[in-house]
């Protein structure tokens, strides 16, 4: 087996050090070649990425086993090229000092990062293997997508069943809802899921990585162990701050539906938070709102009355013109998916796309009037205006700084949404300003964002063994829930066998949409916020902030969005905060006084489990 030469080719790909010898040599023939290589590559790969993409599209919206048959065959032509253009592009590494800046990051990008962009898994070498490999990951995603929970013909979905767990406070409902969905679709993708890690770890030693594993984690400028080792140091700064927000939850849940259904100590179980993942646990706000009555900080009631799904994209849009940014295009009103096709399967996971890479921005959703949707309008909006900024680069640099920071462009927008702003939108009534409404708001957003972080480290570090051979299939399910257990304190509420495959419960596990781009992001959004409330000259409290309508944050938040992935994620980070590693203390500022709060609510528990 193959591995990569990394120490070399993360010399060049990084930006730390200057070349030793200043004088640029002269380009030899192979440095004219690969010149030539690029130039061709980005037609070539635009071809294939916009017939996938178009492909996809269609079969997202309306899933028929046709249109999923053609997304299979267009993404096997997307997947063959994409094998066959690194596997050429290697020939070139030993002369990519001796190209100008903005082929050599091409290719660069073309052999490292390309393959954590979805839904690209390069081909395996056999081409029956890269058609099954296709083949599987269009139908884990339809399966997905046509995801139902039967009780003879009364049939649920997935938002149904999730408005469920949102809305129930009796137990046995919320059970049902979580065990069928589990049931069902997660077992459904098992046998799939198992068959894909074969052929997609082929596909990555077709191109020299050991797996899939080792090739995403090398898409990050830095070696991949270094990579890994960013995410447990990060992880541990916030470590602390999640414990006590467990414990607190904990502590109420088990007020709520005693001892024999969640104990006082050790791990919760996964059912009773609101969310089918246990991901974010905002809807269970009421329940544990620090002062209740003391403000209101939830604005779906207002959505409802008085927004419908394009206001509510409209609303988005506005935040985005406010900073300067464009509107967005005539076409993205005429295209998007708002709702499920009446009468048709769709995949109702929210997505944004570029589908021919040319400012065609789609928004892919079924909208829900509610705050938590609100806020999803603004993240994938975010993948919008990344796209609408860096649309004219050429194709391989069309991507994120790094994948986290796609992720991280709405979430920052969303952190301006700040009870000042809902109330000049007309959403809140009114605003009072004292340390019980700072603590309420902040608990509103720790539910969203601070009970999500382990969460979003431990879907890959799931999938990091599970391609790495580390685990293998009698263990997919075992390893799930050690490291739930492990990392965010949750159980499942009933026992589990190998035959289950909870995983497969969760879109981006059958999509293969790569997670740690969450976590990543969870980091980011707040130390992007930061430097953006430093430049619109705000100097309070963090969560006080809102960059609504300021052009000086707006131009610099553009400018770092139109390098795409021209430079190493670093050169983006610091043209925007002026560091270049990520860093929890945003996070951390931003919620000491809930942090000072839950440990004094906290006293004399033994937090933990
Ligand atoms: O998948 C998403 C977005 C699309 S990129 C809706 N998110 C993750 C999830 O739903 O699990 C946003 C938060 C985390
Ligand atoms: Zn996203």
């Amino acid at each position: 087996m193959r591995t990569l030469l990394l120490p070399l080719s993360f010399a060049l790909l990084g930006s730390c050090c200057p070349p030793k010898n200043a004088a640029k040599p002269a380009q030899s023939a192979l440095a004219a070649e690969a010149t030539k290589f690029v130039a061709d590559m980005d037609v070539e790969l635009r071809r294939v990425l916009v017939a996938a993409a178009e492909a996809s599209w269609t079969n997202e919206t309306d899933i028929t086993d046709a249109h999923e048959a053609a997304a299979a065959a267009a993404a096997k032509i997307q997947n063959d090229t994409i094998a066959k253009l690194i596997k050429a592009a290697r020939k070139y590494e030993p002369v990519l000092d001796q190209l100008d800046p903005l082929t050599r990051r091409q290719l660069q990008v073309l052999l490292y990062v390309t393959t954590v962009a979805t839904p690209i898994a390069p081909s395996p070498d056999d081409p029956a293997k890269s058609e099954e490999l296709a083949k599987v990951a269009a139908e884990m995603s339809s399966i997905y997508g046509k995801g139902k929970v039967c009780d003879g013909a009364d049939c649920k979905s997935l938002d149904q069943l999730s408005k469920v767990l949102q809305s129930t406070r009796d137990p046995n409902a919320a059970l049902a809802a979580w065990k069928g969905w589990h049931d069902t679709v997660g077992r459904q993708e098992r046998d799939l899921y198992v068959k894909y890690v074969g052929l997609a770890n082929a596909g990555a030693q077709a191109i020299g990585f050991t797996d899939v594993a080792a090739m995403w984690k090398s898409a990050y400028d830095m070696p991949a162990d270094a990579f890994e080792a960013e995410t447990d140091r990060l992880f541990d700064q916030l470590r602390p701050l999640y414990t006590q927000l467990h414990c607190y939850t904990r502590g109420k849940l088990n007020g709520m539906y005693g001892d024999a259904v969640v104990p006082k100590s050790g791990p919760m179980p996964a059912h009773l938070l609101g969310n089918m993942w246990a991901q974010s646990w905002d809807w269970m706000y009421k329940e544990l709102e620090p002062y209740p009555g003391e403000a209101v900080v939830d604005v779906t009631p207002a959505i409802a009355a008085k927004l419908d799904d394009k206001g509510m994209t409209r609303l988005g849009e506005t935040f985005y013109t406010s900073l300067g940014m464009p509107p967005l295009p005539q076409t993205f009103w005429e295209r998007s998916m708002f709702q499920k096709p009446p009468g048709k399967e769709a995949v109702c996971h929210a997505s944004a796309w570029d589908v021919q890479f040319n400012n065609d921005l789609r928004l892919k959703m079924c909208i829900q009037k509610t705050q938590e949707d609100l806020i999803t309008i603004h993240h994938e909006l975010g993948h919008h205006y990344y796209f609408a900024a860096y649309y004219k680069l050429p194709i391989v640099l069309q991507l994120g700084a790094n994948d986290g920071f796609h992720e991280a462009i709405g979430d920052t927008v969303a952190l301006s949404m700040t009870p000042a702003y809902y109330k000049q939108k007309g959403l809140l009534d009114a605003v009072a300003k004292n340390d019980k409404v700072t603590l309420n708001f902040m608990m509103h957003k720790a539910l969203e964002k601070i009970a999500f972080l382990p969460f979003g480290l431990v879907v890959d570090k799931w999938r990091w063994d599970v391609f790495s051979g580390k685990v293998q299939p009698a263990q997919y399910n075992e390893r799930w829930w050690e490291l739930r257990k492990q990392y965010q304190g949750i159980v499942p509420p009933v026992a589990r066998t190998a035959q289950d495959f909870d995983p497969g419960a969760k879109y981006h596990v059958p999509a293969n949409v790569p997670y740690m781009r969450y976590f990543l992001a969870a980091v980011l959004q707040f130390q992007f916020h930061r430097a953006l409330c430093k430049k619109a000259g705000f100097t309070g409290p963090l969560h006080e902030c809102s960059i609504y309508g300021n052009k000086t944050a707006g131009e610099a938040y553009w400018k770092m969005l139109q390098l795409g992935a021209s430079k190493p994620w670093q050169d983006a980070l610091e043209s925007l905060t002026g560091e270049r590693q990520m860093d929890a203390t945003a996070i951390l500022e931003y919620f000491a006084p809930l942090q000072r709060w839950l440990e004094e609510q906290n006293k004399g528990q033994s937090c933990g489990w």
